[in-house]
């Protein structure tokens, strides 16, 4: 009783998270590169000011977007990562390419994530445009890939 207590205290708590000791892999797409590039670069800044190591950050490459989810399962398999942050650009074609990448990363991501029991972040861009991805990877609507590393912090608190 006195445990179950504890873990329900515990998960109700504000998720304010020490991430001074904390691993994070960043599983970075190359396809639209100029776009993951100013993700991953956004991602990392923002994980460096609110703590983390630079040598806690690992970076693994995959060739594109359906990618991510087997990238992933790599650095979440590995007992000392943490969280995994999924950084990838799928831009809207003519062809239902599209559509199948947009679905199979998803979930497989979430799939990953719930199988190792990790915070497994989707920080992959969907735009019609690149324009619309560059607007945001660091353009007047922010940077994505800040988002994505606010948000694995954030899932470490819980
Ligand atoms: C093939 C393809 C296409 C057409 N477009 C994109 C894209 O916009 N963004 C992206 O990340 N990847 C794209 N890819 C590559 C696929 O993600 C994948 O690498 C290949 O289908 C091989 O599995």
């Amino acid at each position: 009783m006195a445990s179950a207590e504890k873990n329900l205290s515990q998960f109700s708590q504000k998720n304010v998270t020490d991430v001074s000791e904390k691993r994070f892999a960043i599983v970075v797409s190359e396809w639209n590169e100029e776009v993951t590039e100013a993700l991953y670069n956004g991602a990392k800044e923002t994980l460096l000011s609110n703590g983390v190591k630079p040598e806690n950050i690992y970076r693994k490459d995959v060739p594109g977007s359906f990618e991510l989810s087997i990238g992933a399962q790599w650095a979440a398999q590995v007992d000392e990562i943490d969280a995994v942050i999924c950084i990838g650009c799928v831009i809207q074609g003519e062809t239902k390419h599209f559509d199948f990448i947009c679905d199979a990363v998803a979930q497989g991501i979430t799939n990953v994530s719930l199988k190792y029991n990790k915070p497994v972040i989707f920080g992959v861009l969907t735009p019609n445009t690149q324009q619309q991805a560059l607007d945001r990877a660091g353009g007047k609507y922010g940077n994505k890939g800040d988002e994505a590393a606010i948000t694995a912090i954030k899932m470490l608190g819980f």
